[in-house]
């Protein structure tokens, strides 16, 4: 049925990830949704909690018994000595899809860790291979009527920042991205089709096809303003040499490079914050069906402020924003609607910041 979906794949390499499948579907069901359970390490005080949500990779799975090396566990030595955190409170779950961490309890638990009288210390969550694996998402990750992942993490990232915002004290709060379980192999091809999508890589303004599961994770991330931990790069250069062998988790090497990618997350730059273009600001103006009066007086100063612009001359065009500015909020639920002016000014501000003045 999954192979349906890639009509033009060459055999071989068609048989090798049906094999790569059924070998990670056959491990998954091996180990139980509790043969890596969800575990709990009380410090001296467990005051500060490091909350980790997650699937089998959160939950140490590859880095061999016991978990203690999976990068969880690395990371709260990490957070131990860097934040001050006492516990490690390991929600992540083997299995865990997007959907079952948030109507199976995983999330509700760990909210539940947040809002207890505890200062948490620090935030991590892997979650979306197994909505590769065994979901519905294959092929279709920007659909939401086939595919819950998005607003599924839409969701999970939005309650735990929440959270977080209620918690006392500034604390990291990281996703990761996905590294690919064939790299080096044949298999790699059909994994990046699903974690990068059709264009082969991730990016803020993919949509359609070209979206794969890394760029939704990217997307969701930056709309929310949540670090991004990526393996993906090292992996791949490593080729296998970071996987465990059983086709879908990496090894202790594997673990300790995605610790490594969290130590060095950060948060991407949201598409939508990129500065308008004062044509583009021109443009809204219009749109708004103004007294003719007024929408000639508007579009005029930007008019000039473009024309300053192209003649080189900033501090006249910085002049012309202003008095734009000026003349908006002084309309501001007058002629011109309250939120329809707030979002005239915030742009010219982006302008004038971004392009003109700085
Ligand atoms: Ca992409």
């Amino acid at each position: 049925m999954r192979a349906a979906k890639h009509p033009n794949l060459p055999i071989p390499i068609a048989l090798a990830l049906l094999a790569c499948l059924a070998f990670a579907a056959s491990a998954v069901a091996s180990e139980g949704p509790d043969a890596v359970s969800p575990s709990v390490i009380a410090g001296p005080e467990a005051s500060g909690p490091y909350v980790a949500l997650g699937d089998s990779i959160g939950a140490g799975a590859g880095a061999g018994p016991p978990p203690g090396a999976g990068y969880v566990y690395l990371l709260y030595d990490e957070y131990a000595s860097s934040l001050g955190a006492t516990s490690l409170l390991n929600r992540s779950q083997s299995g865990a899809t997007s959907t079952s961490l948030i109507s199976g309890g995983q999330l509700d638990t760990a909210l539940a860790d947040i809002d207890a009288a505890s200062d948490t210390k620090a935030v991590t969550i892997d979650i979306g291979g197994n909505d590769y694996l065994n979901g519905t998402c294959r092929g279709d990750w920007d659909d939401p009527s086939g595919c819950p992942f998005r607003a599924n993490l839409a969701t999970a990232l939005g309650a735990l920042k929440q959270a977080l915002g209620n918690d006392p004290g500034d604390e990291p709060f990281t996703v990761m991205a996905y590294y690919n379980p064939g790299a080096g192999t044949a298999s790699a091809g059909v994994y990046d089709a699903d974690l990068l999508g059709a264009n082969g890589r991730i990016d803020c303004t993919d949509s359609g096809a070209d979206v794969g599961l890394n760029d939704v994770i990217l997307q969701e991330a930056a709309t929310l303003g949540i670090a991004v931990a990526d393996p993906y790069p090292a992996f791949e250069a490593a080729g296998q040499s970071l996987m465990s062998g059983d086709g879908i988790h990496p090894n202790a090497a594997g673990h300790q490079a995605i610790a490594e990618a969290f130590g060095e997350a950060v948060v991407p730059e949201p598409c939508d914050q990129l500065p308008p273009t004062i044509s583009e600001l021109i443009e809204m103006v219009e749109a708004l069906g103004l007294p003719s009066g007024i929408e000639r007086s508007l579009v005029g100063k930007l008019e000039q402020a473009q024309s300053n612009l192209t003649r080189a001359n900033p501090n006249g065009a910085c002049g012309k924003l202003g008095a734009f500015i000026n003349e908006v909020e002084a309309q501001t639920g007058k002629k011109i609607d309250s939120a329809e002016a707030e979002s005239l000014i915030a742009d010219a501000r982006l302008i004038r910041d971004s392009e003109v003045c700085s």
